[in-house]
């Protein structure tokens, strides 16, 4: 018989994604004492350990069954053509991979950028997509500060990570065009993994889904009276029929609902304008259909 061993995650050692990936974890239930420069790390309470690498080292060990699940951007994963399988986006980490260049440099397209030498950390990615347009750029690898090249003139243009744009503007890059949507990932080996792990994936896969809908979810709560109930609930699109309690006002209901924190803002005003009072929002904790 195989020996039965334990279900292995990697996650980013130290940078953006590392505070929130623990927090994820523990959100779902696995307990862990201290992260900080360690290794690996055993959870207190489940047959689960982490190792704590480089992001860019992730899905390679995913994919040759170093370890069974991985937590890394989009990026990273799809720019080392690794063979694994993506889980679910887990909704955090969010940038975009775009290509950039200095406002004077009259590049306003891809295809304006035949001959000239593109900066970029992702030179797979930046290759296929400049491909795909017809562009015959140079592309240069670089691993860090990718930004200030084209100021040395090291390059023409680069094709860099980007969330808020400060870093371009700081540099007075203008993006052009983006390449891909990324957001962190929860991957896993295509490797054979034994039962008992798939069994245990299976479980954090339900309540990981629980937790990511109950971060884009409120509980809300609201007075109103009963005969506006009808219009109440064609405005809540609620997951679940609204729950409806009397009060001592028996003129008077209380409704209480989960909805999507988006469509909280969306629906208030025609709330309000339908007679509900006092309506009261809550985060959820976690969420299990
Ligand atoms: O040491 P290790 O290799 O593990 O870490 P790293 O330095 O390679 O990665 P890290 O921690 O910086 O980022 C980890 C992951 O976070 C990335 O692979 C992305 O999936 C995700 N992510 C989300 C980002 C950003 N947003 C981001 N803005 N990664 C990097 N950036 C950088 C970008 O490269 C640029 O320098 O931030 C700058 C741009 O930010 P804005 O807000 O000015 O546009
Ligand atoms: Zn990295």
């Amino acid at each position: 018989m195989e020996p039965v061993n334990t279900l292995r995650i990697a996650i980013q050692k130290s940078g953006r994604l590392t505070e929130k990936t623990i927090t994820l974890l523990e959100n779902i239930g696995l307990k862990f004492d201290g992260y900080k420069n360690r290794l690996l790390i055993k959870a207190l309470n489940y047959d689960v350990e982490l190792l704590l690498i480089r992001d860019d080292d992730i899905p390679e060990y995913v994919q040759d069954g170093i370890c069974d699940l991985g937590v890394v951007g989009a990026n990273v994963t799809l720019e080392t053509e690794a063979d694994i399988s993506v889980l679910k986006d887990l909704d955090f980490g969010h940038c975009r991979l775009s290509f950039a260049a200095p406002k004077s440099s009259g590049i306003i397209t891809a295809k304006n950028l035949a001959g000239k030498r593109i900066a970029t950390s992702y030179p797979n990615l930046a290759r296929k997509y400049f491909e795909s347009k017809g562009a015959d750029a140079k592309i240069i690898k670089i691993s860090g500060a990718v930004e200030i090249t084209p100021r040395l003139d090291v390059a023409d243009a680069i094709c860099d990570l980007v969330s808020t744009g400060g870093t371009l503007k700081t540099n007075g890059l203008v993006e052009l065009e983006t390449i891909l949507e990324s957001q962190c990932q929860l991957i896993k080996t295509n490797r054979a993994i034994q039962p008992h792990k798939s069994e245990l994936i299976d479980k954090f896969l339900v309540r990981i889904e629980g937790q990511l809908q109950a971060e884009n979810s409120r509980y809300i709560m609201m007075n109103a009276p009963r005969e506006a109930l009808d219009e109440i609930t064609r405005i809540i699109p609620s997951l679940n029929s609204p729950t409806v309690l009397p009060l001592a006002d028996e003129s008077m209901i209380a409704i209480h609902t989960v909805i999507p924190t988006t469509k909280f803002w969306e629906v208030m005003e025609d709330l309000k304008s339908a007679g509900a009072t006092g309506i009261v929002m809550l985060p959820i904790q976690n969420m299990i259909n």
